[in-house]
C-alpha cells in the first residue's frame, strides 16, 4: 500500500498526539503470534461445548431425543430448551427489549438457530455427538421476502409473544412529515429511487466464543468472552443469571476483530455459562466460520425508498424516505433505546436542507437476528448510502456535475453548530475545503476528460463521489442508553511512585490500537512518554464501568474521560508540587512534564518527582491524602461529527461486467488526530470493507430460507487483489466540545466508501442509461444492467 501524506506537520515526531507516527505498542505480541485470544485460553479440566443448529428456517419442534448423544462416552451433558426452561433461561432479553431463544423450545425461527448444546471432553466429541441428537421438525412456511412480512396472510413468526398476530416490530419516524410534503409539493424537481442496502456480515477474522468458569465454592463466575463491551455484558449476565455483579468477572482478552459482531450477547456465551454450572468445570465454546456467518449479528438489510426535492438549478430542498428494515427473527439490534433505527435519521447528510422526514418500519423475518454491526455507526452506513446515492441520481437527472452539486448544497462553516431537520446538532465542519482537497488529489478534471475520451472508444470508466457526515460517540446520557444503562464511560489514571503510569479504560480494543492511542492521550496531558503508560482494559475486575467500544465511541467518550482524568492528575500534581517547592499553586506554570515556578524555570518538579513526593513523606496540603491518581466518568455533551470526501475511479469490463477499482482517494476529517498511522490503518480497513460491500459481499437466502452466504466460498470478501493502493489525505477540524478536539474515525471509511464505489459503477454505465444499481455490483448484475435487464437476484 502506498502511504501518501501531504501535510508536512505529519513528520513532527515530537508530539505524543496530533502528529507523531508512534508505532503500535500492541504489535510486538501480535506480529510474533503471541496475542492471547479466547480460543487460546485453556483452563485445568476444561470441557468443550458445541451447538446443534436448526437446518430449516421455520418449523415446530415436535420432539428432541438426546439419548444417543448422552450415551457417547465423552459427553458430559446435553442441554435442550426444555432444560433451560426449568432454569428460566430458555429466553434471554435482547438489547432492544425483545427476547431471543437461547435454545429453541417451541419453534425454530431461522436456519442456524440454536437447538441443543453438547458438553464433552473435547471439541471433536462434542461435534460428533451433535449428530446423535434426533430432532423431529414440523416444517412451517417461512417469511423470507421482507416485503411480504406484513401481508395479512403471512405466517406469524413470533407467536411466542403474547397477542402477536403479525410480524411488525416498530414504526419509527424523525423529521416533520407535513413540512417535508409541503417543500416537495413546491419543488421544481423530485427524484425517487428504491435503494437497497443488502444484508451483509462483519465476518471478523476471529469468530465469537467464550470460556465460562463457574466456581461453585465461592459462587464466582469468570467469563472469558469475545466482547466489545465487557461491563455491559456483565450487567446483563447479572440480570439474566441472577448473580450479583461482584460475583461475575468478564474478561475480554485480545480480540481478532469485532466490527460490531461482538457487541451482542449470543446464546453460545450463555450456554457456556450454563454448561459450566451444570458440569462444575470450565466450558469453552467457540463457533466456526459458518456458524458465525449464519447466526451472529448480520448488518444492514434496509430497503429504502429515497426521494429528493430540488430546484431546477440544483439546490436541494428536502429529503424523504420510507424504509422497511429486516430485523430477522428476534429484534436483537444493539442501539440506544430511543432510536430503534439507530442514527439513520442523519440521512440528511452534509447538506443544508429546508425539511426532512424519514419513517422506518421494522419487521420480523425467518432470518438470523442482529442488524447493527459492521462498522455501521448505528445505521449511519445506510443513511449515508441513501443520501449519497440519491444526490447522484439528482445530478444525473439535472445533468449536473456530482462534485459541484454537492459543493453547492454543503452546510457552510459559519452554520456550525448546525441543527439539522431530524434533531442532530453537527458540531463542526469545513466541508468544501475537504471536498476540494479530494478533487485536487484525484485530478478530477483530468479524470473527467479521460472518461470522455474513453467513452468515445466504448471503454467504460466511472468516477464516483461520496461526501459523508458521521455521527459517533454515543452519547449524552440523557438521550442515550442501552437497556437502561446510560452511555457514559469511566477512566482511571494512576501515576506510580517512580513516575510510570497506568490508565484503566471501560472500552475494549478489537484491533483499533487503544493500548497505543490512549497512552498517547495521557502522555500529551501529563508529559510522560507513551512507553511509560500501561493501558489496562477488557477486564471488569480491573477497570471502571462504561459501555464499551462500538459506534466509534472510544475516542469521543472514553478518550474524553482519559484526557479529563489526566488533567485532574495534573492539577493534583500542581498542589503537590507547590507543597514540595514551598510556593503557592498560583505561582506555578505547566510545561510538558513538569510544574515550575513562574519566572524561575530552573525551580520546578517533574511528574516523576511529584509522584515520588505524593507517595512519600512530603507534607501535603489539606484535602490531599497522598498518591497521584484520578478518576473521571465522562458524559459527553454531544456526539462528534467526523466527515470525509471520497472519490473512486473504476473500469468496467464491457465483455464480462467485471468492475475493477482503479483508484480511491479518501480525505478524512476526524478532528484532532491522535495517531496518524492508526487512523490510516482504520481508513484502509474501512475502504476495503466498502469495496467488499459494493462489489461482492452478500448474505442472501433462497425462498425456503436457506442461507446462501454461510461460508467464505459464498460470502466473498476482498483481498489485496481487489483493492487499489489507497490514496489518503486529511483535513483537521477539531470538535469544539471534545476535551482534545478529537472525533471518531473507526467507521468512517466503511460508512463513506460504498456509495463512492456504486456511484462510480453507475457513472461507468451511464452510456447504457443506467441510473441505479443495487449492491453488490457483481459481474452478472453489471452485465444485466448493460443489457437493460433487471438485476438478477
Ligand atoms: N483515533 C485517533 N485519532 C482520532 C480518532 C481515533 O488516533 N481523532 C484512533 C483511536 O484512538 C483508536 C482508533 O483510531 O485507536 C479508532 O478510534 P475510534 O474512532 O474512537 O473507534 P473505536 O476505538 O471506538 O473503535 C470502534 C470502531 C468500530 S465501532 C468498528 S465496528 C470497527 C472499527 O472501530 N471495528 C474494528 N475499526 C476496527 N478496526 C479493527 N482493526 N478491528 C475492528 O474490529
Ligand atoms: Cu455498528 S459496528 Mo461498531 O459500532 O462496533
Amino acid at each position: 500500500m502506498t502511504v501518501t501524506e501531504t501535510n508536512p506537520a505529519a513528520t513532527d515526531e515530537n508530539r505524543p498526539i496530533g502528529f507523531g507516527r508512534l508505532q503500535r505498542k500492541e504489535d510486538p505480541r501480535f506480529v510474533r503470534g503471541k496475542g492471547r485470544y479466547v480460543d487460546d485460553i485453556v483452563l485445568p479440566g476444561m470441557l468443550h461445548g458445541a451447538i446443534l443448529r436448526s437446518p430449516v428456517a421455520h418449523a415446530k419442534i415436535v420432539s428432541i431425543d438426546t439419548t444417543e448423544a448422552l450415551a457417547h462416552p465423552k459427553v458430559l451433558a446435553v442441554i435442550t430448551g426444555k432444560d433451560l426452561e426449568g432454569l428460566n433461561l430458555a429466553w434471554a432479553p435482547t438489547l432492544s427489549y425483545d427476547v431471543q431463544a437461547v435454545l429453541a423450545t417451541d419453534k425454530v425461527r431461522f436456519q442456524g438457530q440454536e437447538v441443543a448444546f453438547v458438553v464433552a471432553e473435547d471439541r471433536y466429541a462434542a461435534r460428533d455427538a451433535l449428530e446423535l441428537i434426533d430432532v423431529d421438525y414440523d416444517v412451517l412456511e417461512p417469511v423470507i421476502d421482507v416485503r411480504k412480512a406484513l401481508d395479512s396472510d403471512a405466517p406469524v413468526i413470533r407467536d411466542d409473544l403474547a397477542d402477536k398476530t403479525n410480524n411488525h416490530i416498530f414504526d419509527w419516524e424523525a423529521g416533520d412529515a407535513a413540512e417535508t410534503d409541503a417543500v416537495f409539493a413546491r419543488a421544481d424537481v423530485v427524484v425517487t429511487e428504491e435503494v437497497i442496502y443488502p444484508r451483509v456480515h462483519p465476518a471478523p477474522m476471529e469468530t465469537c466464543g467464550a470460556v465460562a468458569d463457574y466456581d461453585p465454592i465461592d459462587g464466582k463466575l469468570t467469563l472469558y468472552e469475545t466482547t466489545q463491551a465487557p461491563h455491559a455484558h456483565r450487567t446483563l449476565f447479572a440480570l439474566v443469571a441472577g448473580l450479583p455483579e461482584h460475583k461475575i468477572r468478564v474478561i475480554s482478552p485480545d480480540i481478532g476483530g469485532g466490527f460490531g459482531n461482538k457487541v451482542g450477547i449470543y446464546p453460545g456465551y450463555i450456554l457456556a455459562v450454563v454448561g459450566s454450572i451444570v458440569t462444575g468445570k470450565p466450558v469453552k465454546w467457540v463457533e466456526d466460520r459458518s456458524e458465525n456467518l449464519m447466526s451472529t449479528s448480520f448488518a444492514r438489510d434496509y430497503i429504502m425508498k429515497g426521494e429528493i426535492a430540488a430546484t431546477s438549478d440544483g439546490r436541494i430542498l428536502a429529503v424523504r424516505t420510507n424504509v422497511i428494515a429486516d430485523h430477522g427473527a428476534f429484534n436483537a439490534t444493539a442501539q440506544p433505546t430511543k432510536y430503534p433505527a439507530g442514527f439513520f435519521h442523519i440521512f440528511t447528510g452534509s447538506y443544508d436542507l429546508q425539511a426532512a422526514y424519514c419513517k422506518v418500519t421494522g419487521v420480523y423475518t425467518n432470518k438470523a437476528p442482529g442488524g447493527v454491526a459492521y462498522a455501521c455507526s448505528f445505521r449511519v452506513t445506510e443513511a449515508v448510502y441513501l443520501i449519497e446515492r440519491m444526490v447522484d441520481v439528482l445530478a444525473a437527472k439535472l445533468g449536473h456535475d456530482p462534485a459541484q452539486l454537492r459543493i453547492k448544497n454543503f452546510i457552510q462553516p459559519d452554520q456550525f453548530p448546525y441543527a439539522n431537520k431530524t434533531g442532530w446538532e453537527y458540531d463542526s465542519g469545513e466541508y468544501e475545503k475537504t471536498m476540494r482537497l479530494a478533487l485536487e488529489r484525484a485530478g478530477y478534471d483530468d479524470l473527467r476528460q479521460e472518461q470522455a475520451e474513453k467513452r468515445q472508444n466504448g471503454e467504460l470508466m466511472g468516477i464516483g463521489i461520496s461526501f459523508f457526515t458521521e455521527t459517533v460517540g454515543a452519547g449524552p446520557r440523557r438521550h442515550m442508553d442501552i437497556l437502561g444503562l446510560g452511555m457514559a464511560d469511566g477512566a482511571e489514571v494512576r501515576v506510580h511512585p517512580t513516575g510510570k503510569a497506568v490508565v484503566r479504560l471501560s472500552v475494549q480494543t478489537q484491533g483499533q490500537g487503544h493500548e497505543t492511542t490512549f497512552a498517547q492521550i495521557v502522555a500529551e496531558e501529563i508529559g510522560i512518554p507513551p512507553e511509560d503508560i500501561e493501558v489496562v482494559h477488557g477486564d471488569t475486575d480491573q477497570t471502571p464501568f462504561g459501555l464499551g467500544t462500538y459506534g466509534s465511541r472510544s475516542t469521543p467518550v472514553s478518550g474524553g474521560a482519559v484526557a479529563l482524568a489526566t488533567r485532574k492528575v495534573r492539577e493534583k500534581a500542581k498542589l503537590i508540587a507547590a507543597a514540595m517547592l514551598e510556593v503557592r499553586p498560583e505561582d506555578l506554570e505547566w510545561e510538558k512534564g513538569r510544574w515550575f515556578v513562574a519566572g524561575d524555570p530552573s525551580s520546578g518538579k517533574t511528574i516523576a518527582e511529584i509522584a515520588m513526593g505524593a507517595h512519600g513523606t512530603v507534607d501535603l496540603p489539606d484535602g490531599i491524602d497522598g498518591n497521584l491518581d484520578a478518576e473521571v466518568t465522562y458524559n459527553p455533551p454531544n456526539l462528534t461529527f467526523p466527515y470525509g470526501a471520497y472519490i473512486c475511479v473504476v473500469d468496467v469490463d464491457p465483455g464480462t461486467g467485471h468492475v475493477k477499482v482503479r483508484r480511491f482517494i479518501a480525505v478524512d476529517d476526524c478532528g484532532t488526530r491522535i495517531n496518524p498511522m492508526i487512523i490510516e490503518g482504520q481508513v484502509h480497513g474501512g475502504l476495503t470493507d466498502g469495496v467488499g460491500m459494493a462489489l461482492m459481499e452478500f448474505i442472501g437466502f433462497d425462498e425456503s430460507g436457506n442461507c446462501l452466504g454461510g461460508s467464505f466460498m459464498d460470502y466473498l470478501i476482498p483481498t489485496a487483489m481487489e483493492v487499489p493502493d489507497w490514496e489518503t489525505d486529511y483535513t483537521v477540524t477539531p470538535s469544539p466540545h471534545h476535551p482534545i478536539g478529537a472525533k471518531g474515525i473507526g467507521e468512517s471509511a466503511t460508512v463513506g466508501s460504498p456509495p463512492a464505489v456504486v456511484n462510480a459503477v453507475v457513472d461507468a454505465l451511464a452510456p447504457f442509461g443506467v441510473t441505479h444499481l443495487d449492491m453488490p455490483c457483481t459481474p452478472d448484475r453489471v452485465w444485466a444492467a448493460m443489457q437493460g435487464r433487471a438485476t438478477p437476484p
